[in-house]
């Protein structure tokens, strides 16, 4: 193994060349402007006008306003370096109703901010689904329809002969356990079900328009490059409690296998085969299992699995031990846990790996009197991760690039605005944006460790 690397601002990380430093962001918590230039309505919208759901009754309504100040934002990518960013696509901004006649100004807002990106020298990567289901759909089932792998298609289809000419890099899904164990799990985001039936068809049929997905866009952009986003994290029993460790392979399932599982491996695991096979057809697995060219890491930190059999799958989040490290919104943090599952994601599914999201949040900082947020517990948590990352490098893991989490503050779910992830501060009453301490240290380190490809 290599010598790293005392943490120092001017941190040298000894990567391979190509190595790409990027920021992500998405759709709905960023670009506001929810009912402008003909956008159709998505499920999120309908979920945060009901009552008691969204932290302070928010939403995404105006969000970062990115819709109209995607221009300022660019400048700012620009100005910290950044090479490459990835965004979503809102599903119901190009087709109002998720399927049938486009939106043409939907679909030229994609086309000014990919060129404003092109034009400075910044890659794009693009997410096609980043949980904002067109709500049209939805009242058609939603991913509960088998028809959803359709409406997937169709809609890929559409932006790769759009933006395919322009962007390589695409995902076709961000999250998708989390999405799917929120809405039709646990209840907490849209759709609310929590019935068992739903949350199985919904994961399959995810799956099913991953795979139609990327048949789609290998098949219409030329020279692509296509992956995945996944959010998966080592578990635990609940504050290393013995009698929570069934717990622990639950979790693994569902939180950390059923999507890469049969996407890259081709089978579903087999502690949920038999739930699952009610709603597979013969021929799926081989429409699920299509070749990618890398996978997409979203890691945080270790989870903690607890036994709770009042949900359907009869597992939960549970407590980390007391007294260890975690941020100020009581997520675990461990970056040595970070380079275990680089390796372990590089072993198992031996595929390139982008980090395509790496962050934290705070419900606690405090801007001065010039917007300014001195943010030292992002900045030690980023730096800590990017080390850990290195030596997961060192050691073998193949990973290509990392996307950090977020650039701006952004609506986050729930959360409402509460919960602060950016590493730049947005103001959200005047929507000023300001680079905080964590921005300028993500700076220097690109800085440090950029390779021009
Ligand atoms: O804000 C989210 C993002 O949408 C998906 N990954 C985790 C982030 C922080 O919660």
């Amino acid at each position: 193994m290599k010598a790293i690397i005392t943490p120092s601002s001017m941190l040298n990380l000894d990567l391979p060349s190509g190595f790409i430093w990027g920021a992500s962001t998405s759709s709905y918590q960023i670009e506001g402007a929810t009912n402008q230039d003909g956008r159709g309505a998505s499920v999120w919208d309908t979920f945060c006008k009901m009552k008691d759901r969204i932290a302070n009754g928010q939403s995404g309504d105006e969000a970062c306003d990115h819709y109209h100040r995607y221009g300022e934002d660019i400048r700012l990518l620009t100005e910290l370096g950044i090479q490459a960013y990835r965004f979503s696509i809102a599903w119901p901004r190009v087709l109002p109703h998720g399927r049938g006649a486009p939106n043409e100004k939907g679909l030229d807002f994609y086309d000014r901010l990919i060129d404003g990106l092109l034009e400075v020298g910044i890659d794009p990567c693009i997410c096609l689904y980043h949980w904002d289901l067109p709500q049209a759909l939805a009242d058609l089932g939603g991913w509960t329809n088998r028809d959803s792998r359709g409406w997937f298609a169709d809609y890929a289809m559409l932006v790769a002969r759009r933006y395919g000419d322009r962007v390589k890099r695409w995902a076709t899904f961000n999250e998708q356990n989390v999405s799917t164990l929120c809405g039709f799990q646990w209840g907490w985001s849209p759709p609310l079900s929590t019935e068992l039936s739903n949350y199985y068809k919904a994961v399959h049929h995810q799956n099913l328009a991953h795979g139609t997905g990327i048949d789609v866009l290998r098949s219409l952009v030329p020279n692509a490059s296509l992956g995945v986003i996944h959010n998966c994290q080592p578990v635990f029993a609940q504050q290393y409690d013995i009698d929570h460790q069934p717990a622990v392979e639950l979790m693994n399932t569902h939180w950390n296998q059923i999507f890469p599982d049969p996407q890259i491996l081709g089978v579903y695991p087999a502690s949920c085969i038999s739930d699952i096979e009610p709603y597979i057809m013969a021929g799926d697995l081989s429409l699920i299992c299509r070749p990618l060219d890398w996978f997409g890491l979203n890691y945080y930190g270790p989870l903690w699995a607890k036994i709770d059999p009042s949900c359907g799958l009869g597992f939960h989040f549970g407590a980390f031990p007391e007294g260890s490290r975690h941020s100020e919104l009581n997520w675990s943090v461990d970056p040595e846990q970070f380079k275990q599952e680089l390796l372990y994601i590089h072993h198992r599914y031996n595929l390139p790996i982008y980090v395509t999201e790496n962050g934290c949040g705070s419900e606690k900082e405090q801007a001065d009197d010039n917007g300014f947020v001195q943010d030292e517990h992002r900045l030690n948590y980023l730096q800590d991760h990017a080390v850990a990352m290195a030596e997961a490098v060192h050691e073998g893991a193949d990973v290509r690039g990392y996307y950090v989490w977020s650039l701006l503050d952004n609506f986050e779910w729930n959360a409402g605005y509460q919960s602060r992830f950016g590493i730049v501060r947005v103001d959200f009453d005047t929507q000023r944006r300001t680079p905080k301490a964590s921005a300028r240290w993500y700076a220097e380190l690109i800085e440090a460790n950029r390779d021009e490809y």
